[in-house]
């Protein structure tokens, strides 16, 4: 029988007997896993669409001084690609977005991106996904995966005069590198993460260093280590030996850490002594101590490796400002105290809008509805990868998937791993689509819901980004190690395994 075009359109790849048309929308870590494991599981009609000109994603965009990864790069590696190279047990972040680069050509990566191309648009046309990008191009894809990061809209504050400030300015993930830093009046709002690197890596160096703190956070020591060459060569020698220590690490963080933070309050006693001995021994003047103790739980907020802050704020070309910010004025900050702290540079360490994920491209599923809308600011998602409403459309790293302080590729990958099962089980039984049941998506979300106020994160006292519109913090509130095990065993009862778009629609319609 021959087959009219509009009737191919309509019918399912697994039915044509094809390979699905896959597009991944990012080229940063979850990217490029996804398409070099896609391909292992027999996947290859992949396109990748980045809105920059190169793959790395937040390694990419994250140039600051200091930037280097907490989790240790044994284990914040491609499993297919372990590194016998890293320099260090915590690499810093040039030599990750080369490694990120390297994979990328390695894995023939590279070649399938679309580079300086933003996904602006993508619609739901039972059974494929239709694709605009900001060039105007229209292609058709059967499955369509969200691999954008969740760190990538950086935040700016709202703070009265922002744009008066005559000096050098600019947020950290938009490093200028153009701007000198030695002997200037830097100021640096926030004291995160990020900022704690960029303090620790420039105070040295430059004039004064007045870092505006809102909160003080924990932190604990980094374990920091450089490695031999002796070590370096051993690993290239012996690859069991690189499985052994990605092994190790994944189970000693997922262990200690993944477990202190979701309820096991010994593990989570020995983080808060941790801490609390690190910034005792660190910081000798009392003054300043009692300024930078925080009055919640340790690891409630995300928690902070470094070791190189409380030396550098401790210096005499160091202020730590904790009245709160007035206004920002051409020549400096003016504090609630009246205080004019004159700079000429103003670094913006305000974090991230982590409710975007794939946002803002909009992203339309079935009977019209809207992704951003859907989601309303808490953002869910079934098994953090999918949404009802969207049929063969999933998310790497998406809302309430384990963030906390472990290896995100290694998340992605176990992700990526669910997805290949999903489409597996498309192409054995016909599927023209699937997509997660409401009331499976609404009986996890619950459960997470209930069991989120065991969590550090929503028990320790204090506010952080990882609290969305709702109130709630959007991780995975169990022990990490249940998603990934989750991640191989789907249950397909879970999700509507649609045989026939035309069929499911006349039964929704009837329903
Ligand atoms: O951002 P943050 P970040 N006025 O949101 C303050 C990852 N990361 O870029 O605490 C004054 O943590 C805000 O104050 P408060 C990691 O997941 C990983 O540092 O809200 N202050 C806070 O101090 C990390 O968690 C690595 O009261 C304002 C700061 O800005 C995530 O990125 C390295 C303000 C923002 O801290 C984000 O870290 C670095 C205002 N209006 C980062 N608005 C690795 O090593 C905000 N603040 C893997």
């Amino acid at each position: 029988m021959n087959m009219h075009a509009s009737d191919m359109s309509a019918m399912g790849w697994a039915k044509r007997g094809e390979q699905p048309r896959i597009a991944i929308i990012g080229a940063g870590m979850s990217g490029i896993a996804a398409v070099v494991k896609l391909r292992q599981a027999g996947y290859t009609d992949i396109t990748v669409y980045e809105k920059a000109s190169k793959v790395g994603g937040t390694w990419r965009e994250n140039q600051y001084p200091g930037l280097s990864c907490d989790v240790p790069s044994r284990w914040y590696s491609f499993s297919f690609a372990l590194n016998p190279d890293w320099s260090h047990r915590f690499s810093y972040g040039p030599e990750i977005q080369a490694y990120m680069e390297k994979t990328a050509k390695d894995f023939g990566v590279t070649d399938i991106v679309q580079f300086n191309t933003a996904v602006t648009d993508l619609t739901y046309e039972a059974p494929r996904w239709r694709l605009t990008t900001d060039k105007g191009d229209v292609e058709y894809f059967d499955v369509a995966i969200s691999a954008t990061g969740v760190l990538h809209k950086p935040s700016f504050p709202n703070i009265d005069g922002l744009d008066s400030f005559a000096g050098d300015k600019f947020h950290t993930a938009r490093w200028d590198h153009s701007v000198k830093l030695e002997g200037r009046k830097v100021g640096i709002i926030g004291t995160g993460s990020t900022s704690a690197q960029i303090v620790g890596a420039i105070t040295h160096k430059v004039g004064t260093m007045n870092v505006f703190q809102r909160t003080p956070q924990w932190m604990i020591p980094l374990p920091q280590k450089e490695y031999s060459s002796a070590w370096k060569w051993l690993l290239r020698k012996i690859p069991a030996l690189q499985r052994m220590t990605y092994r190790f690490y994944s189970t000693t963080m997922a262990k200690n850490f993944g477990a202190a933070t979701t309820g096991d309050q010994k593990k989570l006693a020995d983080i808060q002594d941790a801490c609390t001995k690190h910034l005792n021994e660190a910081v000798a003047d009392p003054e300043l101590r009692a300024k930078l103790t925080p009055s919640y739980q340790a690891a409630c907020k995300r928690l902070i490796f470094c070791s190189d802050f409380y030396p550098a704020i401790s210096r005499d070309n160091a202020n730590l400002i904790t009245e709160g910010i007035e206004r920002i004025e051409p020549n400096g900050i003016r504090t609630v105290d009246g205080k004019l702290h004159e700079l000429d540079v103003l670094i913006l360490a305000t974090g991230f809008d982590a409710g975007a994920f794939i946002l803002p491209t909009k992203v339309t599923g079935e009977n019209g509805q809207d992704l951003g809308e859907t989601w309303d600011g808490s953002p869910r998602a079934h098994r953090a990868v999918a949404v009802p409403g969207f049929p063969n459309f999933w998310l790497l790293e998406g809302p309430t998937g384990p963030v906390g302080n472990l290896s995100l590729i290694s998340i992605s990958e176990h992700q990526v791993d669910y997805i290949i099962s999903m489409l597996n089980k498309m192409r054995d039984a016909g599927l023209d689509a699937v997509c997660p049941r409401q009331d499976a998506y609404a009986a996890y979300n619950k459960a997470m819901a209930e069991r989120v106020p065991q969590t550090v994160w929503a028990s320790g006292g204090c506010d952080s980004w990882y609290f969305d519109k709702s109130g709630t913090p959007n991780l995975y509130p169990f022990p990490p190690q249940q998603y990934l095990d989750d991640m191989h065993r789907p249950d397909f009862a879970e999700f509507r395994l649609i045989e026939d778009v035309a069929e499911d629609r006349e039964l929704q319609g009837a329903a």
